[in-house]
């Protein structure tokens, strides 16, 4: 596709060496670079220069670029200020400063408390016979009162919800019941890995004195730390925001909101300080209004997941088709060329997840990110993005 100035640049997740998706198959979708991370360095260790290296000149050898990570992740003692967190905020700028010397640009990274993203159904059949991944409502909370039986749960739900929970979970086999357990501890992208239930109900009682304000103030200081080093090396923090935007587990989520972003924004001023904005996680709430966020928050975005999803009354959503669902698309990617020209840059994007569709039934990747649900996703935003760039 003929670039223009400022246009998306087009990249594709890739897990690293064990991802069913090879580098020569996103080579092949039209993407100029991937975004990974060095998924096999424990949470928390330095990313040494020489296997950033490495990794960089594998992605190099394919003809791809590498220049967002995706994720540099965040200790657990960092989020609860517990334990080495000092140490680990160390390591952290220590990593900065080996990614930036090895000349990646972007960082991307969450501060949800130990879990990543959640969804109770990763295999949900949509009309058109493709698979999507999908949060309902009361299946997760039959998981919290009734299968994992989190002390206090019940007290997070009102009677009607506690009454469909136990309606879903009566029509619940023994099988649908492990698959619910283990969709939704599913837990870090890139793992295998699930926390058992006694793993994750001892870490959830970790947080039981961090609420929302608290996690805040940890998020905050974490900022105050690392973004100086970030600013001096030139790079560019992009922190991704909770999926979904709610609290989940007792679990406070602070980065749900515009209010939320532009609070963390506003606690460690800097251009490094910045947004990955995820369309399909903001976009799960009504109240989050996308081409407007992007508008008044563009100046920080620094990374873009663009995705939709579909929500109903009950509180459930699945992930649609890049350009259904409830996200206005048009208007997003027409926002992000207004953003790109004024701002004088070009956004890296990824086409966030993708329906298990066609070959992709037949194999095993990491849910939602199959080759050709992305890349029919990112052929799609390709295209709506370059009619906008034509016609304004
Ligand atoms: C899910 C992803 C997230 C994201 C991390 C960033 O598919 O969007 O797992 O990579 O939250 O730290």
């Amino acid at each position: 596709m003929k670039q223009t100035q400022n246009a998306m640049i087009h990249t594709m997740r890739w897990y690293g060496p064990n991802d069913p998706v090879s580098l020569s198959d996103i080579k092949q979708s039209g993407c100029t670079g991937v975004v990974t991370a060095l998924h096999h360095i424990p949470v928390g260790a330095i990313w040494e220069i020489d296997e950033i290296n490495k990794r960089k000149q594998e992605v190099e050898a394919a003809g791809l670029t590498w220049e967002v990570i995706e994720s540099l992740p965040v200790h657990e003692d960092i989020k609860k200020q517990s334990g080495d967190f000092e140490q680990y905020i160390e390591n952290y700028k220590q990593s900065l400063r080996n990614v930036a010397a090895c000349g990646l640009q972007v960082v991307t990274y969450n501060f949800m408390p130990i879990l990543d993203w959640m969804r109770t159904d990763i295999h949900y059949t949509v009309a058109d016979g493709s698979k999507a991944l999908r949060f309902e409502k009361a299946a997760f909370i039959a998981f919290d009162v009734f299968l994992l039986k989190r002390p206090g749960a019940t007290a997070d739900y009102t009677a009607a919800e506690l009454e469909s929970a136990k309606n879903c979970l009566e029509k619940l086999s023994e099988a649908d019941k492990e698959t619910l357990y283990r969709n939704t501890l599913l837990g870090l992208p890139g793992s295998e890995e699930r926390f058992t239930e006694e793993e994750i109900l001892k870490a959830l009682k970790t947080y039981e004195a961090i609420d929302a304000q608290k996690l805040k103030q940890h998020l905050f200081y974490f900022l105050q730390q690392v973004v100086p080093v970030a600013e001096a090396a030139g790079l560019k923090m992009a922190i991704h925001p909770d999926d979904p935007p709610f609290p989940i587990l007792g679990l406070p989520r602070i980065v749900s909101t515009e209010a939320d972003a532009l609070e963390l924004i506003n606690a460690a001023p800097s251009p490094a300080n910045g947004l990955c904005f995820c369309t399909g996680s903001y976009g799960v709430r009504a109240d989050n209004d996308l081409a407007g966020m992007v508008a008044r928050l563009g100046d920080h975005i620094h990374f873009l997941h663009l995705r939709s999803t579909k929500r109903d009354e009950a509180g459930n959503f699945f992930e649609a088709d890049h350009l259904d669902g409830d996200v206005d698309m048009y208007a997003v990617v027409k926002e992000i060329v207004t953003t790109m020209r004024r701002r004088g840059v070009s956004i890296h994007m990824r086409p966030d997840h993708g329906h298990q569709m066609l070959d992709d039934l037949k194999k095993t990747t990491y849910p939602g990110y199959s080759a050709i649900g992305r890349l029919r996703g990112l052929a799609e935003l390709r295209g709506l993005e370059l009619g906008i760039q034509r016609s304004i």
